[in-house]
């Protein structure tokens, strides 16, 4: 098959997140309900802020608003994040960073399964945060061979969507009936089933040792536990699921609202009981299991690692002051972000956020003074080269945590020995994951070249001039 005859990954991950939120959308009609919600509070900020839809479109992203999305899964082995690599490869989706949520609580590292070239990200930044159930942190060592054999017996994939995915790989691609076929069999691994694959006295034991174990090994696959769109305004969205009713989270997670949004700031609703039947030998009991749920989250500027840095020390502090009794988590973290310069020039002067650099029509003027510049910083004095905030793509573990325990109840934090799993988590996907910096890093150097190339500027130009 020649290259031309296939369908372009970028496509077949469109057609999987739509297909896949239609899915969900039925098995949970709440998160249709919060889609709706997060519809109409876009609108009304777009309105509002006319300034607002011309920098989403500069960046690229109005378009990408309405089926923006991620979502989660939890997998039980080893050899299910190797084939669940494998699969979204077909889509374009490679894993970035590592999360571990051990050092939180909770039984499990991750990693995010997203496209990463700003073009296929333009197209559709559909991303899965996929955890890596940790069996090694459960105390009970014959619960813990029990829940490895139900695990290494179940197979979470249909034969004919591992078929595609060889295809796929030897072929370097797919076709379109393929592709077509592709996202049909790929949707079978996220779905629900009400049915558990256990019994209901090991699925009591399970919950006993971690209700996340039991969610991850109760199951006949890793069924997708939250779909998330993007808001242009979590506060406002925040404050309509209250008013609707729903069981939205206490606290947005993440940074608190500021001018310049950065990073992610989440909040969801709480996880559904929902009815599951557990095998006995006498046909089925009626039990609960409550694990899925909905979440919004609002997108903001990347942060360089000084950034992040700066994010995760005023996070901390934020959390000591509430803890130590001056003020609510809110406020908490309201002051003491106060220390994060919050205008997109300070940002960018101080080296906290990445940006995306373009030639202005004044510098595109060809002024003749530009060729006198001793470097980028120069440029953007003289206002011949403008920046954009780079979005953030990725996801924060103490959100991610945050999120995990609001949805798993009370008492679900278990203290854990803090060990070095990142390269037994990278030998079970059978790669490394990408270091979400440096692909921010470079997302922002090759703006900066080809602006000068647009400008007939020296590539290398320094971003600052030499002290
Ligand atoms: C994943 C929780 C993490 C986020 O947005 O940070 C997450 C899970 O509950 O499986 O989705
Ligand atoms: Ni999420």
């Amino acid at each position: 098959m020649t290259r031309t005859d296939c369908v372009p990954p970028d496509e077949i991950r469109a057609l999987f997140s739509i297909a896949l939120s239609d899915m969900y959308r039925t098995e949970v009609p709440q998160y249709g309900a919060l889609l709706e919600l997060v519809a109409s509070v876009n609108a009304d900020a777009l309105a509002s802020a006319p300034d607002l839809m011309a920098r989403l479109e500069c960046r690229g992203e109005l378009a990408r608003l309405d089926v923006e999305r991620h979502g989660a899964i939890r997998v039980g082995t080893a050899a299910e994040l190797f084939d669940m690599r494998r699969l979204f490869a077909v889509m374009g989706m490679v894993p970035v960073g590592y999360y571990d949520l051990s050092v939180a609580g909770v039984p499990v590292h991750s990693t995010a399964f997203r496209p990463v070239g700003a073009a296929d990200l333009r197209r559709n930044p559909f991303r899965v945060f996929t955890s890596l159930l940790r069996l090694d942190l459960i105390g009970d060592e014959a619960l813990r061979a029990e829940a490895a054999a139900i695990l290494s017996a179940r197979r979470i994939f249909t034969p004919r969507a591992m078929e595609l995915v060889a295809v796929s790989e030897t072929q370097g691609g797919l076709d379109h009936d393929q592709a077509a076929g592709f996202v049909r069999e790929a949707l079978e691994t996220f779905r629900w089933h009400a049915q558990a694959n256990v019994g209901l006295s090991t699925y009591k034991a399970l919950v006993a040792a971690h209700r996340l174990v039991a969610d991850i090994v109760s199951f006949k696959g890793p069924h997708i536990n939250h779909l998330t769109p993007r808001t242009l305004d979590i506060d406002a969205a925040q404050a309509r699921m209250v008013a609707q009713g729903m069981a939205a989270k206490a606290q947005i997670e993440g940074p608190p609202r500021r001018d310049c949004p950065i990073l992610l700031r989440q909040t969801s609703f709480k996880a559904l009981s929902e009815p599951v039947g557990f095998a006995t030998g006498q046909g089925d009991v009626l039990g609960t299991h409550t694990a899925r749920f909905g979440e919004i989250e609002q997108r903001g500027a990347a942060l360089t690692p000084k950034g992040r840095l700066l994010y995760d020390q005023l996070l901390a502090a934020a959390r000591r002051d509430a803890q130590a009794g001056s003020g609510d988590d809110g406020q908490a973290l309201a002051m003491r972000f106060r220390a994060f310069p919050d205008d997109w020039r300070m940002l960018r002067d101080q080296g906290l956020a990445f940006f995306r650099y373009f030639p202005t029509p004044a510098g595109l003027a060809a002024p003749e003074d530009r060729m006198s510049v001793l470097s980028v910083d120069d440029l953007v004095d003289r206002g011949y080269l403008g920046y954009e905030p780079i979005t953030y793509e990725d996801f924060l573990p103490v959100s991610a945590a945050g999120i995990f325990q609001s949805n798993l109840g009370a008492g679900e934090r278990r203290q854990y020995d803090e060990r070095s799993s990142r390269a037994s988590f990278e030998q079970a996907l059978g790669a490394p994951v990408r270091d979400e910096m440096v692909l921010y890093a470079d997302e922002q150097s090759l703006s900066i070249r080809t602006a000068l190339a647009r400008l007939g500027l020296d590539p290398d130009l320094p971003l600052k001039a030499e002290a």
